[in-house]
């Protein structure tokens, strides 16, 4: 999935021309960013929201008018921050949601646009209706969160 979002960055970037009626992906470019290994603006070793805003001008200066960022929600890292256990809440090591709410301001006071990476598809087997999910075989979340893992589970019970 990773690759195919890679290949829409490209077209989107590279291969698509500019049209005055097109849609934002179609006619912006866009300067993708992983938050942990970005800019660590605290130096902890890790990057970070307030990074990101200490880099907009560079950005922009590159001509880049959209970034798009790469999940930065709480995640306890086991697939790279892309299995979220919180949509709600800013990852501790990426800062808080003032933090969150002045890269938004930032990004806009540029006239750039920002573009998040929400990762709907499977979330961290942390995540509350993940974890609700799983823990009976039918509740008010089963039907909301499909559960490959309790073939793996089959799998190697019988093993
Ligand atoms: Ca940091």
């Amino acid at each position: 999935m990773k690759h195919f979002y890679f290949l829409l960055l490209i077209l989107a970037t590279y291969v698509i021309p500019a049209q005055t009626n097109a849609e934002l992906w179609q006619k912006t470019s866009v300067y993708q960013i992983y938050p942990r290994s970005y800019y660590d603006s605290n130096g902890d070793g890790i990057g970070d929201l307030n990074g990101i805003i200490q880099k907009l001008d560079y950005i922009q200066r590159l001509g880049y008018e959209t970034i798009w960022i790469s999940p930065y929600t709480q995640s306890p890292q086991k697939d790279f921050g892309y299995d979220i256990s919180n949509y709600r809440e800013i990852a501790a090591e990426y800062g808080v949601m003032a933090d969150f709410d002045s890269l938004v301001a930032a990004v806009h006071g540029r006239g750039m646009k920002l573009l998040f990476d929400l990762v709907l598809n499977h979330p961290s087997i942390e995540h509350d209706w993940f974890k609700a999910a799983a823990s009976a075989e039918t509740n008010e979340k089963t039907d909301l969160v499909y559960l490959a893992e309790r073939t793996w589970e089959k799998r190697y019970a019988t093993a």
